[in-house]
């Protein structure tokens, strides 16, 4: 596997990457068959068999708050640890979670996959996924259960530009435009934000994504998968806050552009 593994051709990588997701993925839920403990009661909390994933790689910082402040609002949680180093997994000891964990990285759309499978597992009704690294807010995820439970929809993705961001760098709003017109034009969808990672599925909707695109391309594969089916894609404004944190996490303005760059590999290499 590892030879296959070269930074000079794309493709290979892409293929090797898809391959160890599909094994990796599959050990996973097969091993956590069995081991769901009896999680505490509903204690006023939403419940109704509603899960949230968290995906998580390399947050340790963060990872803890974060899930403890969904905790007061959502009985279930479900966190899938990406293959993280940098000790996210002693962060979460001791919380009333599911805890999943790949063991290499597979990317954030792998990490999706694999926690909504394991909800589903679980007799999910819908599944909220909500990013581990601090920059959403939990009154909008139960604001979205809210909608769906109101509307009956099959999908609500969060919008940060019908809601607020907060010092957001303008290169990155430069580049999220322009992939919400790609994803828009390729996916024959009107969404204001189609890469917002809050975003809520019912149990049909979960049941019909299967993500194999790595990097950031899994947005409009996602959408694809949706649309072909027929499910009802709704938008719920929401905020979006770029933190020092999550803006010091390397992930510089322009590494952005690998949005793009994704887009373009998923569309054509199919
Ligand atoms: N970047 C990245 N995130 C991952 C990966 N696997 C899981 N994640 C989680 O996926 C979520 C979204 O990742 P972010 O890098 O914050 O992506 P984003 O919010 O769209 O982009 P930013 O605006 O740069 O924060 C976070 O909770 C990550 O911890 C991975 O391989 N790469
Ligand atoms: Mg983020």
């Amino acid at each position: 596997m590892t030879a296959l593994i070269s930074r000079s051709n794309r493709e290979p990588v892409l293929l090797a990457r898809k391959h160890r997701s599909v094994i990796v993925r599959n050990f996973v839920l097969e091993e956590l068959k069995m081991e769901h403990q009896a999680l505490p009661n509903s204690d006023g909390r939403l419940d109704d068999n509603l899960y949230v994933v968290v995906r998580v790689y390399n947050e340790a910082p963060v990872v803890r708050d974060v899930v403890v402040e969904l905790l007061s609002t959502f009985i279930n949680v479900i966190v899938v640890d990406d293959g993280s180093t940098d000790g996210t997994l002693r962060q979460l000891q001791g919380l009333p979670i599911h805890l999943l964990q790949h063991s290499v990285n597979l990317g954030a759309g792998a990490a999706m996959q694999t926690g909504i499978e394991y909800a589903l597992r679980q007799e999910a009704k819908a599944v909220i996924i909500f990013d581990a690294d601090g920059q959403h807010r939990v009154e909008d995820a139960s604001g979205m259960y809210g909608k769906f439970k109101k509307q009956g929809c099959d999908v609500v993705i969060g919008s940060r530009f019908l809601g607020t961001t907060t010092n957001m760098p303008w290169t990155r709003k430069l580049i999220l435009k322009l992939a919400i017109i790609f994803s828009n034009l390729t996916t024959r969808t009107k969404l204001t934000d189609t890469h917002n990672g809050l975003r809520l599925f019912s149990r049909k909707a979960a049941s019909v994504l299967n993500i194999t695109q790595t990097g950031m391309a899994y947005a409009s594969e996602m959408l694809h998968q949706l649309v072909d089916q027929g499910m009802e894609i709704n938008e719920y404004p929401v905020t979006i806050n770029y933190t020092d944190y999550s803006l010091s996490k390397g992930q510089s303005s322009l590494n952005a552009l690998n949005i793009l760059i994704d887009l373009f590999i998923g569309r054509f290499m199919k």
